[in-house]
């Protein structure tokens, strides 16, 4: 959106700190994290500068999707806490100048939720209509093999319907089979969600990210059936995302919410949607503020780069060349309407150091600045992901039962009941699993890394030793201080926060570079995204007096080479 340093809204200038609560501090000793962790560990977040925490789910939860299957959206998990705490954190971060978004997973609950265990019920129950309840497909026994109401498979693996044997009817999940899906169409359905929405701003929150959001409206026809998806070579499965990816009422959706819920309050909010599939162009659309939609949404084209033919436990390498088309054409399709958020690493994604840098003992450090750097000068919201800041890397996880992702644990069935070798899904999930995000915060070298007294849920990377927020805080050039930096930049400049964004040497394999460009001023990014030097004195022939505003070496030895995964910020105008 071509705003102007006036009337730009307070996001652009912002940085967001995602906190998996499980995962982050542990305050009472039972090895799982919560929100006793978050209030004491909130200097780490001012230190760093961020301006917004963003909080994964810690409402009542069975827990088979770590908190993504809701039972209760208006109260805290035990586990996790109390309300009260959560009405302290929400005063202790105002009180700092930052911001909580709370996660809202709408699109569907616990089968644990009392509208769910109402809805299952019986087929007359009133509730029955708010999930999608469906018969045996035509002519076929329910149960039969190939009886599902559509050929959809579940994003965990298994058909992404569950036969209910009291009623005989099948019901939809398009994740676990513990997190049927709301029924959107029916009005009751959305009004007790904005509902439940006011509620939490009323208490003080800022804002939503909006877990799978643009999967709400699903291609239905009028007599409420349903269409299979195109099949896959060989799969019994058919692609549900035509039948179920911003589907033909997402826009009216999101608008009414907006209208419900958002409209008309003071309060300075953000709304993020996470989209998978979406596109540039429905991008827009989303985030045009004339529209009144969301603020921003997570898109999925950059980290899908490097998913093989099978999906993303088949990775393949990832090309520069392709990741800079990718984001230059998100950069150039919400320069004029709509906005970005700009991310690596959240909850679901392997650690990006790991995963598109260079996590051996020489590079890991250069490589984790080199990736933010990149990153965070883009035109867009920064998302930063917890232990990220540090460049946490992916854990080496040897044997199956030490893995806990649901999403990981289904894929590893059925690879392994279809013939595949134990080693391959290891290595798979050791590269790809969503585990790698999970692992505890690295705040010391201690035997927990200081982030439980007792046993972690999941178990600790030993490279916490080297690893860790307590190396880090006072070193001016770790990872942690140059996220320090890159945020400050962002505070600091209108050109980092507004600037028009040119990409430059597309086709390059190695130099990822850019410029942004506000009144005259300009900004040069250049880094090195690779373990040996490349040459840049063709590239900087014309800059060779500009001054660097931020370089992720501690000095710069010549002007003419970058060193491995070395990045400059130069301000060339
Ligand atoms: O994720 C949605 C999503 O599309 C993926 O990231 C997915 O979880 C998986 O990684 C695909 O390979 C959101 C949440 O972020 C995720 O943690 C939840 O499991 C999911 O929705 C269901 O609520």
């Amino acid at each position: 959106m071509s705003w102007t340093e006036q009337d730009a809204p307070w996001w652009t200038k912002a940085v967001v700190y995602q906190v998996y609560p499980r995962s982050f501090a542990d305050s009472d000793g039972d090895g799982i994290g919560d929100l006793g962790g978050v209030l004491q560990r909130l200097d780490h977040l001012a230190d760093l500068g961020v301006d917004v925490l963003w909080l994964s789910p810690l409402y009542p939860s069975p827990q088979d999707d770590n908190g993504y299957d809701i039972s209760d959206y208006r109260d805290v998990d035990p586990t996790f806490g109390t309300l009260a705490q959560l009405d302290e954190l929400i005063g202790a971060l105002h009180a700092r100048g930052m911001k909580l978004v709370m996660d809202l997973v709408v699109n569907h609950t616990s089968d644990e939720h009392p509208w769910f265990v109402e809805s299952r019920s019986s087929t007359d129950n009133p509730k029955r209509d708010w999930y999608w309840w469906r018969p045996a497909r035509d002519g076929m026994a329910a149960g039969a093999p190939g009886a599902e109401p559509t050929n959809w498979e579940s994003f965990f693996s298994g058909p992404a319907w569950e036969l209910d044997e009291a009623t005989g009817e099948y019901c939809l999940h398009l994740f676990s089979r513990k997190q049927p899906d709301l029924n959107w169409e029916n009005p009751e359905v959305r009004a007790a969600v904005f509902d439940m929405m006011r509620w939490w701003l009323d208490r003080g929150v800022d804002g939503f990210r909006m877990d799978v959001i643009n999967l709400i409206s699903k291609r239905v026809e009028a007599d409420g059936s349903l269409h299979d998806g195109p099949s896959h070579d060989g799969s019994p499965y058919g692609d549900r995302s035509p039948e179920t990816v911003c589907g033909p009422r997402i826009h009216e959706f999101l608008a009414e919410m907006h209208r419900e819920v958002f409209a008309g309050r003071d309060a300075q909010l953000i709304t993020v949607g996470e989209m998978p599939g979406v596109t540039v162009e429905q991008a827009r659309r989303f985030t045009d503020p004339d529209r009144a939609e969301v603020d921003m949404v997570f898109q999925f084209e950059h980290v899908g780069l490097d998913h093989g033919p099978g999906g993303k436990f088949d990775p393949k390498p990832l090309s520069l060349v392709d990741l800079k088309a990718s984001f230059g054409r998100w950069q150039a399709g919400l320069a004029d309407v709509g906005w970005n958020s700009l991310y690596w690493d959240n909850h679901d994604q392997p650690r990006a150091v790991s995963r598109f840098g260079d996590d051996s003992p020489e590079h890991r450090r250069a490589s984790a600045t080199c990736l933010a750097t990149l990153l965070h000068l883009h035109r867009g919201t920064p998302y930063v992901y917890q232990g990220e800041e540090i460049g946490m890397a992916n854990h080496p996880f040897a044997a199956l039962d030490e893995v806990a992702d649901i999403e990981s644990v289904n894929w590893a069935r059925e690879a392994l009941a279809a013939g595949h070798d134990l080693a391959d899904v290891m290595a798979a999930i050791r590269h790809s699993g969503r585990d790698n995000a999970r692992t505890p915060v690295q705040w010391d070298a201690s035997p927990h890394a200081g982030f439980t007294t007792g046993t972690p849920w999941l178990a600790v990377n030993p490279d916490h030793v080297d690893w860790n927020v307590a190396a880090q805080r006072d070193d001016p050039d770790s990872v942690l201080a140059h996220h320090r930096r890159l945020i400050a930049l962002r505070h600091d400049d209108p050109v980092v926060q507004l600037g028009e964004f040119g990409m430059l040497l597309p086709e390059h394999e190695r130099l990822y570079a850019f410029t942004r460009r506000l009144a005259g001023r300009e900004l040069l990014v250049v880094c090195n995204v690779g373990s040996t030097p490349v040459d840049v004195a063709d590239l900087l022939a014309q800059v060779t007096e500009a001054e660097l505003v931020l370089g992720n070496h501690p000095d710069v030895e010549d002007r003419r080479v970058l060193r491995a995964w070395e990045a400059w910020v130069l301000r060339t105008a």
